[in-house]
């Protein structure tokens, strides 16, 4: 359960850290199963320019393991607590930076949500799980805080010959240096950094992205991305990976659920 100075900081913030949501086994678990969908070949991941795999939309569609990650209590109750309602998934990815991984440009999720999935209200949250330690060194998270008070302020950066054009970047909106400068000048910038097994949750709506990983330290994170159930996608432009099908409410399993898992291995 949340306390109301968690909630306020959410609100105030734009985000929220919980640390030791999950023990070294359950992250050990977790990151087995995160690194065996990376090796799909199916166009739900996403490469970098040498071919190696840092991204996997839809995780929970495509593994047991990961999909219980999306039903542990404290991910559904803290989501469900901050938006006052039953929540669904909207879509969820792995992201890994190996070294050298690259850039995530400046963005807001609720951007392509809202404008390609067709989800009506800047109301959702960012959940990322961390299975590495991320400090300041291995690219963390780059956010401004109370960005999310400023509503939508990303546009579309359409280049039809990048390599990626159609599988994202033709639903990329960017952040314009300008626009950065006065958010940053009015709010500041900060590194989220935090220990594997650690939680984030963020407004969706929060002004983010992430450099170069240059460090020799891996940078594992799961995103689980939720909205209210009365706050739905009502285009199915993208396929069901990117953007959700299913708005069932999503149940809170006991603890055991993801446990299982870890016995099990
Ligand atoms: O993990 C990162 O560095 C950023 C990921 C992100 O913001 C995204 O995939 O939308």
């Amino acid at each position: 359960m949340l306390t109301d100075e968690q909630k306020h900081e959410f609100k105030d913030t734009g985000w929220l850290i919980l640390s030791d949501v999950f023990d070294n086994s359950e992250v050990e678990m977790l990151s087995e199963a995160a690194l065996e969908v990376l090796e799909r070949t199916g166009p739900e991941v996403g490469r970098e320019a040498d071919g190696s795999p840092h991204v996997c939309w839809g995780m929970h569609l495509f593994d047991e393991r990961l999909k219980a990650l999306t039903h542990h209590p404290a991910i559904v109750e803290s989501s469900r607590e901050i938006l006052e309602n039953d929540i669904y998934i909207h879509q969820s990815r792995i992201n890994m930076k190996q070294t050298n991984g690259s850039i995530v440009a400046w963005h807001q999720d609720f951007g392509t949500y809202h404008r390609v999935d067709g989800v009506p209200d800047p109301r959702g949250i960012m959940i990322a799980v961390f299975l590495d330690d991320v400090t300041d060194v291995n690219a963390p998270l780059l956010a401004v805080p109370g960005s999310h008070k400023e509503g939508l302020v990303s546009t579309a950066n359409l280049d039809p010959s990048s390599a990626d054009f159609e599988q994202v970047s033709k639903y990329r909106y960017d952040i314009t240096t300008e626009t950065m400068r006065s958010l940053v000048k009015a709010n500041g910038l900060t590194s989220i950094t935090a220990k594997a097994g650690s939680v984030l949750l963020m407004d969706m709506t929060v002004v983010h992205g992430s450099t170069v990983n240059i460090s020799p330290f891996r940078r594992l994170l799961l995103y689980i991305n939720v909205c209210p159930v009365d706050n739905r996608g009502e285009s199915f432009e993208r396929p069901e990976y990117y953007a959700a099908r299913d708005f069932s409410p999503i149940e809170a399993s006991s603890p055991e659920g993801l446990r299982q898992y870890v016995a099990a291995r």
